[in-house]
């Protein structure tokens, strides 16, 4: 029976959790990206090629490349865009010289992901991610003062997140600042509100519709080029899936989805599929993804998430939430061997643990992915066991 190829993600020489550590948690393929290169510059063989080097040495393939970053102008449609979707190509070309085949990008504009809280404490001690709205609005109305932010919400929210924000010290407003702008690509310079203002107005006039037609333009270039070079790409949910600081958003929901790979109907033009982004929307139905794109999932995130009221959600144990995760499992399982192809999968990320104490990216420690990646491992060897067809029922 197939089964998923199990990967975890490495930020490269600067991450906290070596290769040799993830290699013993018995994955075979690295999830990573040059993130020394400025977005938008092109990936270089030679760059590529030194660090799949860096990884076979540590016995595990570069599975995976996530991200090959979107320039910014590529998603407004503006400034150099055509220039950034020939470099793009050109990187793709790269990416394929060295028989990389699956590459992940996201289409969110400026922020990556976002959190109010990357140390939410459960019961049991362990700390999560969490996405809480009213900490979020006191974010946007009174510590980043958006313009015009107050139209977007509703009085009792308005009133709601005040009373959230004055009972918080400054130290605690400053970490909330803080927390919320780490999804900032480059996000170790420290953003003053004033450069995210800026950053934000590059995207006024930009609305859903805008940036998917901008999105599939890039699409209609950048995938029958990946589809001729035999590569697959992934496109990332949002993440949180609705719009955040009055920006456009076009990968949050099953129509999204739709819209995105019937737009440009090539296998090329595939989805990242993260159970975790996509829960975090109520109206998601996951197996159904399945059922309906599953020959255009190319990667998989598999973790969870408990929605709580409204927007508020935060992330669980990956196999305790809103997320069916044995259905998931299942479906995934039976689509690999229907293919007759294997999916890389991530544990995307985990629960930071006492004994580990502190994590360099927000939700990637090792104890919490390797928890996750035992527990989806042990789900999946008891489904395809429950499904091997010799076996007497
Ligand atoms: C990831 C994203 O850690 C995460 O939340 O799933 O950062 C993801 O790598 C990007 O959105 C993909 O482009
Ligand atoms: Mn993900």
């Amino acid at each position: 029976m197939i089964k998923m190829q199990q990967t975890m993600r490495w930020y490269g020489p600067q991450d906290g959790v070596s290769l040799r550590d993830i290699r013993e948690s018995g994955v075979t393929g690295i999830v990573t990206a040059l993130h020394q290169i400025p977005v938008g510059e092109i990936w270089q063989v030679k760059d590529i090629q030194e660090r799949q080097q860096i990884i076979r040495n540590e016995g595990m393939e570069w599975a995976v490349v996530e991200s090959l970053p979107v320039h910014e102008d590529i998603k407004r449609r503006g400034g150099d865009h055509e220039h950034y979707i020939l470099n793009y190509k050109k990187s793709l070309e790269n990416l394929a010289e060295c028989g990389i085949k699956v590459i992940t990008y996201n289409f969110m504009p400026i922020l990556d992901w976002v959190r109010t809280d990357h140390a939410y404490t459960n019961p049991d001690g362990t700390k999560a991610l969490l996405f809480d709205e009213t900490a979020f609005i006191f974010f946007d109305v009174y510590l980043l003062k958006r313009p015009g932010a107050i139209d977007g919400y509703t009085k009792e929210q308005l009133d709601e997140a005040k009373a959230y924000g004055d009972a918080l010290n400054g130290q605690e407003k400053a970490k909330l600042f803080k927390n919320v702008l780490l999804g900032l690509p480059g996000s170790d310079e420290s953003f003053t509100p004033e450069k995210i203002l800026e950053l934000l107005r590059a995207y006024e006039g930009i609305d859903d519709e805008a940036l998917r037609e901008n999105l599939v333009h890039f699409l209609s270039e950048v995938a029958p080029v990946a589809q001729e070079l035999g590569l697959k790409l992934a496109i990332h949910p949002d993440d949180p899936p609705f719009s955040v600081l009055g920006l456009p958003r076009v990968v949050s929901t099953e129509k999204d989805i739709a819209d995105i790979l019937s737009a440009v109907p090539v296998k090329a033009n595939g989805l990242c599929y993260c159970t975790g982004s996509l829960g975090a929307q109520p109206n998601n139905n996951l197996v159904r993804i399945i059922e309906q794109h599953g020959d255009r999932i190319h990667f998989l995130h598999l973790r969870n998430v408990k929605r709580e009221n409204g927007k508020r959600f935060r992330e669980s144990e990956h196999l305790n939430g809103d997320n069916p995760m044995e259905e998931i499992v299942e479906r995934l399982l039976l689509l690999m061997n229907k293919n007759k192809t294997t999916l890389p999968m991530r544990p995307d990320h985990g629960f930071l643990h006492s004994f580990e104490g502190k994590e360099k990216y927000p939700g990637y420690s090792l104890i919490g992915r390797l928890k996750g990646l035992a527990e989806i491992r042990g789900l999946e060897l008891g489904i395809s066991y429950k499904l091997k067809p010799s076996k007497a029922q």
